[in-house]
């Protein structure tokens, strides 16, 4: 009893506490008012009786009240993550957890009609030597920044396996573009963004022949490359502007993460790396395998560019084409002072800059500290011309003239994110725990420990990739909420067989001096997602519906196929023939398209709805076509009816109450029928 006591107590406070908060609300429809009556601070004896019951101790109790969402309140963040082999991109609402929304990016996906009549362009841009490849690793997405703070215009993400990279664009949250990197045949340390934009960045992975031409790996120390590739982004176009983008050819070490410097550090890039020892594998031949082969030598090299004179020499034409793409190469990097490179230990992972962009935090998988390097002491150590070669006679900047700190965190140290109050979270995989610690410099004054020491450790369930704070990639971020990107579920789910869901858990930083808490525990189960970012949602501004009828999505303007009501028609030149449809509650027009086959179809469809949310599918079968028209949206496709019979094409999206009736006959008649229809 003492315990059910304890309950209603805590509950009590709570409610009292949360209510006297007076949290910020995004402008939202009043919720429905519950049966309990929590206002006045008296609690309903249901709620103490729920918790009894359901053996919810006071930290779970907070853990609820401090996620849950009345219905139509609006969640304070929104999380667009990686959505891992699935090639998209998942949206997610904090603090609820809630799966707002599956972007398409890399993969078909039949809800947002993506691939089956739509998109289909986007989806070619992404072929690799002319072969549809249909799925992507995602990894890394990065919002776009304006001065270094997301601005909600956009959101990029890579393609490990493919070496590509997508564009989204954040009016309605569509894919808009696909690059194909033309120098590598994968990637990795992408997407992250410069401080307004100007340049996504995309670092590579297994070193190979650039171009991915062949070379026996005898050659690989002289051969295989690495590269580092600048997207050029075009605010105004929505799109990567890839007349104005160019990679640099690096040695043959596997570059992992990068991230762009900030503030003092802008206008440098950094990446780290693994397996500088060139490791080639052949296990099977007697080699060491790669895991001891990369993992031998006690450091890897962290890159540093100078981005300002990477894009004066590519602007000067110093490049070599590679697959007519404009490639720095590595003696040019270093003749023209682009390159330089700094020992980190121990199999490193990840390199981030802190928001004041004065430190660089690289961590080291084998080692249990992550190192802190100074860019005010790289700095220096370049202009002094302090440095030592590598074997291709690029810089390296001595460990002990750069490094600021080394922190004692915990086994494994992947990744790191920073708060509002001076503190910077790594995760740790071995230890499957987030470690808290403290950042020194300015950060100092921020917390009362002393600055480089780890302060406190919360347990992650289990095996934790990346994570991710509130905000953290900017010069402001916002503490409040982190999220531990576990790769490993085990226990935390109901079976559901041996392939099991990534776990994002949810984790309130916001109170400095105790535990940080666990609230949420979100299965994820479409892939492994990497990495993901957090922003406020009241810095997203998408439409509610297209600004005017007849919008292509790809064009972000009218369509001049546009069909307004009055103007449907089914139209036959030859065999070409051109149907021009309308979409509107509950019926399409026309509702006969009788043709040939062997005729050639183009087919326009505007969905002509003004109404938040009334959007309508269309789907022909046997044909693969598939669409969701949003309203205002218009949308082209074409096919070639080869296929003769009777098709019933319907809206696939429960719009109005004779949604049923939604509907409309595609009639094809033989080749060589003699009935000839007359259109
Ligand atoms: Cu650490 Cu691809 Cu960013 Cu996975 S990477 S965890
Ligand atoms: Cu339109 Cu159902």
């Amino acid at each position: 009893m003492k315990k059910n006591i304890l309950i209603l107590v805590v509950l009590t406070l709570l409610i009292v506490a949360s209510c006297s908060l007076a949290p910020q609300q995004p402008s939202a429809p009043a919720p429905a008012s519950g049966g309990g009556e929590a206002a006045g601070g008296s609690l309903s004896g249901d709620a103490a009786a729920i918790a009894q019951e359901r053996s919810l101790s006071p930290d779970d109790i907070t853990a609820a009240l401090k996620t849950y969402l009345p219905t139509g309140v609006h969640d304070d963040y929104v999380i667009f993550a990686s959505g891992g082999h699935s090639g998209q991109m998942l949206v997610i609402g904090v603090p609820s957890m809630r799966l707002l929304k599956l972007i398409a990016v890399f993969t078909p996906e039949p809800w947002q009609g993506w691939g089956y009549g739509a998109g289909n362009e986007v989806l070619d841009q992404g072929n690799v030597n002319g072969r549809e490849v249909r799925w992507a690793d995602t990894h890394h997405p990065a919002l776009s920044e304006t001065e270094v703070d997301y601005d909600g215009q956009f959101v990029f993400i890579n393609d490990k396996a493919n070496a590509r990279v997508a564009v989204v664009d954040l009016r309605d949250f569509e894919t808009k573009q696909i690059v194909k990197n033309p120098v590598a045949i994968m990637d990795h340390g992408g997407t992250m963004v410069t401080p307004n934009t100007e340049y996504i960045i995309e670092g590579g992975q297994y070193a190979a022949p650039l171009g991915w031409e062949y070379a026996p790996l005898s050659d690989y120390n002289d051969s295989y490359r690495g590269h580092v590739t600048f997207w050029k982004f075009d605010r105004d176009k929505g799109r990567i502007d890839q007349d104005n983008s160019f990679s640099i050819e690096l040695p043959p070490y596997w570059q992992d993460l990068c991230d762009s410097g900030k503030l003092v550090s802008e206008g440098w890039i950094f990446c780290n790396s693994f397996n500088a020892e060139r490791a080639t594998g052949g296990v099977e031949k007697g080699e060491p395998p790669f895991e001891a082969g990369a993992s031998q030598g006690d450091t890897d090299y962290m890159h540093i560019f100078d981005l300002n004179k990477a894009v004066a020499t590519f602007k000067a034409g110093k490049t070599m084409d590679i697959n007519d793409f404009p490639v720095i190469s590595l003696q040019t990097a270093i003749d023209e002072g682009i390159l330089y490179l700094t020992p980190e230990p121990k199999s490193p992972h990840g390199v981030d800059v802190t928001p004041d962009g004065n430190f660089l935090v690289v961590s080291g998988k084998l080692d249990p500290h992550v190192t802190v390097y100074s860019f005010d002491k790289i700095m220096s150590t370049i202009k002094a011309g302090q440095w030592d070669t590598d074997d291709y006679g690029v810089p390296v900047l001595a460990l002990d003239d750069v490094k600021e700190a080394s922190v004692e965190v915990g086994l494994g140290p992947l990744h790191s994110q920073f708060d509002n109050q001076g503190y910077a979270y790594t995760s740790l995989f071995l230890d499957s725990a987030v470690a808290r610690w403290t950042l020194g410099g300015d950060f100092a004054d921020k917390h009362p420990e002393e600055p480089w020491q780890l302060v406190s450790k919360i347990s992650v369930h289990y095996n934790i990739g990346h994570l991710l704070t509130a905000e953290g990639d900017t010069v402001s971020p916002d503490g409040k909420y982190m999220v531990a990107m576990n790769k490993w579920a085990i226990d935390r789910f109901a079976n559901v067989g041996p392939l099991l869901p990534q776990n994002f858990q949810l984790i309130d930083i916001d109170n400095t001096g105790e535990n940080m808490q666990l609230l949420y525990d979100m299965p994820i189960g479409i892939g492994e997602p990497h990495y993901a970012q957090m922003i406020k949602y009241d810095k997203l501004s998408p439409w509610e519906v297209y600004p005017e009828i007849g919008w292509d999505p790809q064009e972000q303007a009218v369509s001049p196929n546009v069909v307004q009501q009055g103007e449907e028609k089914v139209v036959r030149n030859g065999n070409e023939v051109e149907v021009f449809m309308t979409a509107v509650r509950s019926h399409f027009s026309p509702e006969h398209v009788e043709i040939k086959e062997g005729d050639h179809v183009t087919w326009h469809i505007t969905n002509v709805e003004r109404a938040y949310d009334a959007t309508h599918g269309f789907s022909i079968p046997a044909y693969n076509i598939n669409l969701s028209l949003e309203p205002g949206e218009h949308i082209t496709f074409e096919f070639d009816a080869d296929q003769p019979g009777v098709f019933s094409y319907y809206c696939t999206e429960f719009c109005s109450a004779l949604h049923l009736e939604m509907t409309g006959y595609l009639v094809i008649e033989p080749d060589g029928s003699s009935a000839m229809l007359d259109q």
